[in-house]
């Protein structure tokens, strides 16, 4: 349920909704004289804003002293909160019903409001208007849904033209658990909508009250059991349009208050014209700003990174593409101290070298004061290496464990076509909870990587990627070293407490990287002796940037590209090699003096973490500590 930080508020604030809610119960039962009607008026209203409800119960309606409810209520604005609370309760009810239905029903934003509005202009009228004041208006059910109409109209109009934009802009926001009525942020905006509502009906509330179109507040007590006669009439708020009403217990009422409303004409056409803008207004305005095609089940539950760009136009498919992984998806949580790239032993199956892969979401330490939520094969990030040798048959057992599909590409390495892994062109998707089996011989030797070719925009930024290392069949034909390392690549997004996969877009840039799942200074130190040499395999498992890769100290050899050795005269020195998305660098280093020896992206952004260096460094750094 915690997943930010205002999930804590949303806590406390409903807990507090409830404890008022209940006190608000109590009370009007034990304590204060009015229609039935309208403890519940308070009831449900005080449920939905929660100690905004309490405050005005207190203000406007809960009898300060025995007989005192009369002359309490009098004032004209309590009377308008009165009959705001009415109006409220009755429409914001029938809105919140339809709200978690079409939300259920994976409806568009925009038919979810529309239906919203007609129920709670339903509830408001046909039940909480014309059924439950029937008996203080008198007349028949018919009668008083003819006369309730106008004001319900006027009423529920200025009500949604509150709470519709902040329902739809809160909604489709940046947290879009609040789409998902199982999530507490739904009720949240809800609330917040209601309270919206109320401020913005309660003028026009204030002024059909004084025009004596809709009733406020009510005084209405039980008999007494003496048999004394109650004092006649209590006095009533206003003259004349509202009143005491006697006989409990849902008796016929003594007096009914027909009401003579005092407004002319043009007033009302123009107050019903107001209020209609007021309501399309709310209901269109948004729209400018966020979808409103998209339904709870396209985009329910993503939190997108704070920055993205998300216009009236942007598909529930990208915004599932770039948001928070979940964290109450994680499965499985590494040790900080864990490293990934570990070797993976190959079973054997009548000569065939098998591995099993599965693919998962972990919580992953890149500093060991940084924890993110990534993809991983086998829980660790990157997953492990794969080392064959040229000429093996291979089986790679594959299982998702993701709550998306995936698959697996083998990357730069000739195999059979519906080996290769492309979802939806070469295989289907391997489904949450499915297997895939991958089998080919391998006839290349060199720096390979394997990696998911499924929504890689997402998967393969967040972890899913691993090492193939294939060492030649003639072990001669290896350029050879003292020492050999191998460099993995990534960038990642984390902000506020959520990991999303990093982009080269607005809001989705990467502020940490990492050197096989570690930033600097918890990357690996290679300990060398001067004279030694080492193989660094660089290869470009990140999904962005051109990373300038540079080693201090000397130049390096640059003896094998994409896993093909250069040629004797090929080969080159230089100090920086460009590690683009998907190439691999074989160089060889010479360990010339003694002492650190970096090796780290040049574009010094990439070697900070989030934006900050510790130790002399950050992200992709490492040290080579020759002695
Ligand atoms: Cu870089």
């Amino acid at each position: 349920m915690i997943v930010q930080p205002v999930d804590y508020f949303l806590i406390v604030w409903f807990a507090l909704a409830l404890a008022c809610t209940a006190y608000v119960a109590w009370d009007q039962f034990q304590n204060n004289p009015e229609p039935v009607v309208m403890k519940w008026g308070f009831i449900l209203v005080t449920l939905y804003m929660g100690p905004l409800g309490l405050l005005l119960y207190v203000m406007a309606d809960k009898e300060p002293h025995p007989g005192g409810h009369e002359a309490f209520i009098k004032p004209l604005w309590k009377q308008g909160v009165g009959s705001t609370i009415h109006c409220v309760a009755g429409d914001a009810t029938g809105i919140i019903l339809a709200a978690v239905i079409t939300a259920a029903l994976g409806l568009p934003m925009w038919v979810d409001l529309i239906v919203e509005y007609l129920a709670g202009f339903a509830f408001g009228l046909f039940i909480f208007q014309s059924l439950f004041m029937k008996n203080m208006m008198g007349g028949t059910y018919l009668e008083n849904v003819r006369k309730s109409f106008m004001p319900e109209f006027i009423s529920m109009n200025a009500m949604m033209a509150g709470m519709a934009p902040v329902m739809s802009l809160l909604m489709m926001g940046r947290d879009m658990r609040a789409m998902d009525p199982t999530e507490l942020i739904f009720w949240g905006v809800m609330s917040l909508g209601v309270i919206a509502g109320f401020a913005i009906a309660y003028p026009v509330n204030v002024w059909m009250v004084s025009r004596k179109m809709k009733h406020g507040l009510m005084t209405q007590r039980k008999e007494r059991q003496s048999g004394e006669k109650h004092q006649g009439k209590a006095p009533s708020g206003h003259e004349g349009h509202q009143g005491a009403q006697h006989g409990g217990g849902g008796a016929a009422p003594a007096s009914h208050h027909a009401m003579q409303p005092d407004v002319t004409r043009p007033q009302l056409i123009a107050v019903c014209m107001t209020t209609l803008l007021m309501l399309l207004g709310g209901m269109t305005a948004p729209a400018l700003y966020v979808n409103m095609n998209l339904s709870a089940r396209d985009v329910g539950g993503a939190i997108m990174p704070p920055g993205m760009i998300m216009g009236w136009d942007t598909p529930g498919e990208a915004m599932r593409d770039m948001a928070a992984v979940d964290p109450r998806r994680v499965a499985s949580k590494a040790e900080p101290g864990t490293r990934g790239d570990t070797v993976l032993e190959a079973g054997q199956e009548g000569g065939v070298k098998v591995f099993n892969l599965e693919a998962g979401v972990v919580r992953w330490n890149i500093l060991p004061d940084l924890k993110v939520e990534g993809y991983a094969f086998n829980g660790q990030v990157p997953g492990p290496r794969l080392r064959v040798t040229e000429g093996d048959r291979v089986r790679i057992r594959v299982t998702n464990r993701l709550p998306e599909s995936t698959t697996v590409h083998w990357h730069g390495l000739i195999v059979p076509n519906e080996m290769d892994g492309p979802a939806k062109i070469t295989q289907e998707p391997i489904p949450p909870g499915g297997h895939y089996t991958y089998e080919f011989t391998t006839g290349q030797a060199g720096t390979f990587f394997y990696h998911t070719h499924d929504h890689a925009d997402r998967q393969q930024a967040l972890g899913l990627y691993g090492a193939l290392i294939i060492d030649p069949k003639d072990p001669s034909r290896e350029l050879v070293a003292d020492k050999e390392y191998v460099i993995q690549l990534q960038e990642w997004l984390k902000r506020e407490g959520l990991t999303y996969p990093a982009m080269l877009m607005e809001g989705a840039l990467p502020n940490y990287f990492t050197i096989n799942g570690k930033a600097y200074p918890e990357t690996e130190t290679v300990s060398m002796r001067v004279g030694e040499t080492i193989k660094l395999r660089f290869i470009g498992t990140n999904n962005n940037f051109v990373h300038p890769m540079h080693v201090h100290g000397g130049p390096f050899t640059v003896v094998a590209r994409d896993g093909y050795t250069l040629a004797e005269g090929a080969r080159f020195e230089a100090d920086t090699v460009n590690v683009g998305p998907g190439q691999r660098y074989d160089v060889i280093w010479k360990a010339r003096k003694p002492g650190k020896w970096l090796v780290h992206c040049h574009i010094p952004h990439h070697a900070t973490n989030n934006n900050v260096e510790h130790k002399g460094g950050g992200g992709l750094t490492m040290i080579l500590e020759v002695s």
